[in-house]
């Protein structure tokens, strides 16, 4: 990787600290809120007890995409490290780092794993599971770094070849601008030598998606609560919890999907700094898209985000 830039981050050794997040919290929650319809941005479920849920959903017989890619991984992951033979990995969205003990491990047989750098928004378990790879890789350095990865966000050098990893399908949850925005950030980030390995849900059936974001455990409507909850707790704002329903669909035709928080009534929210919002019965907030790719499409749009596909 080049060098990363000391500009946009706060504090010089790591793990960096997000410049003002509390305002940008306010500035995107204003901004989402007036919207017609409503938003939030999903970088806001992963509190730390967002962070745990969705590891629950990962565990859920219906969540097919994590088992789906540490499944490729388990049988891809081999020829790829031996093709680019990277020292250092760096995961964006790292999350628990759960499916990383299969590339580091990897990297380790095959002779060099140098360096791990887990991004991640969500500050607190990024730490818990940078204590954890610590223990469980003590000959690897492990450099997290806290940052929203819809903004320019700096790196720390790293030995290379680097391989960049993006995970879990999480570029879904990113609009097509927003993704080709970041995947170009990060391609102007890479040498030479580097590479980007990119895990992506792929259209399917769409009773099988569906069943994916609508558990019959509630844990995803927990999930998709908690973006409320954490409205409440860390903008002192009044959310009824009691009186949003979660709602999750795929759109056949755009290959998303949506998920929203429904009001059951009418109601009135106060979020001291930002003011009161009125929600009309049956109004929703859009908490999340989650996009569906098609293998071909995607290979045809890679010139655009300034990277190439590989065959794997
Ligand atoms: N890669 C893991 C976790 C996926 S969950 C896996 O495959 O299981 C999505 C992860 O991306 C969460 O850990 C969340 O905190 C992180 N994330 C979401 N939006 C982000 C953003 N804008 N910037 C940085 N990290 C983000
Ligand atoms: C992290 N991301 C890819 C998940 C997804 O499937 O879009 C988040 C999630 N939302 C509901 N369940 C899981």
């Amino acid at each position: 990787m080049r060098n990363g830039r000391q500009s946009d981050v706060v504090g010089g050794t790591p793990p960096y600290t997000v410049r003002q997040s509390r305002q940008q919290m306010l500035f995107d929650v204003r901004d989402g809120l007036s919207r017609s319809p409503k938003q939030l941005s999903p970088k806001y479920f992963y509190d730390e007890r967002g962070s745990e849920l969705f590891e629950e959903i990962t565990q859920l017989p219906e969540y097919y995409l994590t088992r789906a890619e540490r499944l490729l991984l388990e049988q891809k992951i081999a020829p790829i490290v031996r093709a680019v033979q990277p020292c250092s990995l760096v995961e964006l969205g790292a999350g628990s780092a759960t499916k990383t003990h299969i590339i580091l491990d990897e990297m380790r047989a095959n002779g060099c794993a140098e360096c791990y750098v887990p991004v991640d928004v969500s500050r607190d378990f990024l730490e818990a599971t940078a204590v954890q790879l610590r223990a469980d890789y003590p000959d690897v350095q492990i450099t997290p770094v806290v940052s929203d990865i819809t903004e320019p966000f700096a790196l720390p050098p790293v030995a290379s070849p680097t391989l960049v990893a993006f995970l879990g399908s999480t570029i879904g949850n990113f609009p097509r601008e927003q993704a080709v925005r970041l995947l170009a950030h990060i391609a102007g980030e890479m040498g030479a030598t580097d590479r980007f390995l990119l895990g992506a849900d792929l259209i399917k059936d769409a009773a099988i998606i569906t069943r994916a974001y609508n558990d019959p455990k509630g844990v995803t409507a927990t999930f998709n609560l908690n973006i409320l909850q954490r409205l409440n707790r860390e903008l002192n704002a009044n959310f009824p919890l009691g009186d949003y329903e979660h709602r999750a669909f795929y759109s056949s035709s755009q290959h998303r999907v949506e998920m929203h928080l429904v009001a059951r009534r009418a109601h009135r929210v106060l979020i001291p700094e930002i003011g009161e919002i009125t929600l009309d019965k049956g109004e929703s907030i859009r908490t999340e898209l989650s996009y569906k790719y098609d293998r071909q499409a995607e290979s045809r749009r890679e010139p655009q985000r300034g990277t190439a596909p590989g065959g794997f």
